[in-house]
């Protein structure tokens, strides 16, 4: 596909900032195509004798980040199926989370049009990932994965944050909220973007 038929919209924050929550109202409102990096290696994990499964769910059980060589064709074979059936704005969700895979990414798929960003208090997320964990039944939903989650996030996804933001590529909002007062804000915040 041509980079200059298409729109992405990088979706960054935390573990639990509502990342996911946010992006599905955005989809229902908007028409975005909305891909979370996090789903689609879930997807990739269940599927039965595939190569990556275990190395997959051992990542994620541990909070690290996946090889990108898997999480870009992921999201690279998504966004052609997509594209193939006509749509072109795309909301990237939980991705890029490491510095490697932002260059890597812009330079062999797109250049994002910008990052929105949800910031929130590691206590907030982690009371909302703990109540989630009772019935999610994500591997990483647990005291011991959340505190590895976080860790992961400070160390080497906040820098990929602070690069888009020295490109005033940056979109910050608060995720700290109700999810309507949040969605509001971001709706707020973009609404010239949206189209
Ligand atoms: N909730 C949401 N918003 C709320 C609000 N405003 N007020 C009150 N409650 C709110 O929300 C989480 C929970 O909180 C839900 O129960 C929701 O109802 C409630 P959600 O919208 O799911 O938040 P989200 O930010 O999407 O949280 P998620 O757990 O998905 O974030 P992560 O970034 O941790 O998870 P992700 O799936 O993106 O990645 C998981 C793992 O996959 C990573 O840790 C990593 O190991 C691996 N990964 C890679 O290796 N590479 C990648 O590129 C991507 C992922
Ligand atoms: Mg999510």
């Amino acid at each position: 596909f041509k980079p200059e038929d298409v729109k992405v919209i990088f979706v960054l924050g935390g573990p639990g900032v509502g990342k996911g929550t946010q992006c599905a109202k955005l989809v229902k409102d908007y028409q975005f195509v909305h891909l979370s990096a996090g789903d689609l290696l879930r997807e990739e994990q269940s599927r039965a004798g595939t190569e990556y499964g275990e190395l997959i769910n051992n990542f994620i059980k541990e909070g690290k980040i996946v090889p990108m060589e898997v999480t870009i064709v992921l999201l690279e074979n998504a966004m052609k199926r997509a594209i193939d059936s006509g749509k072109r704005k795309f909301l990237i969700d939980g991705f890029p989370r490491q510095m490697d895979q932002a260059l890597k990414f812009e330079e062999v798929v797109v250049p994002s049009q910008f990052t929105l960003f949800f910031d929130c208090d590691e206590d907030t997320m982690s009371q909302r990932l703990l109540e989630r964990g009772k019935t999610s039944g994500r591997a990483d939903d647990n005291p011991e994965s959340i505190l590895k989650r976080f860790r992961t996030f400070k160390e080497t996804s906040m820098p990929v944050v602070n690069y888009f933001d020295g490109q005033k590529k940056v979109v910050k909002v608060d995720g700290g909220k109700t999810i309507d007062s949040v969605y509001k804000d971001v709706v707020a915040h973009i609404a010239d973007r949206l189209k």
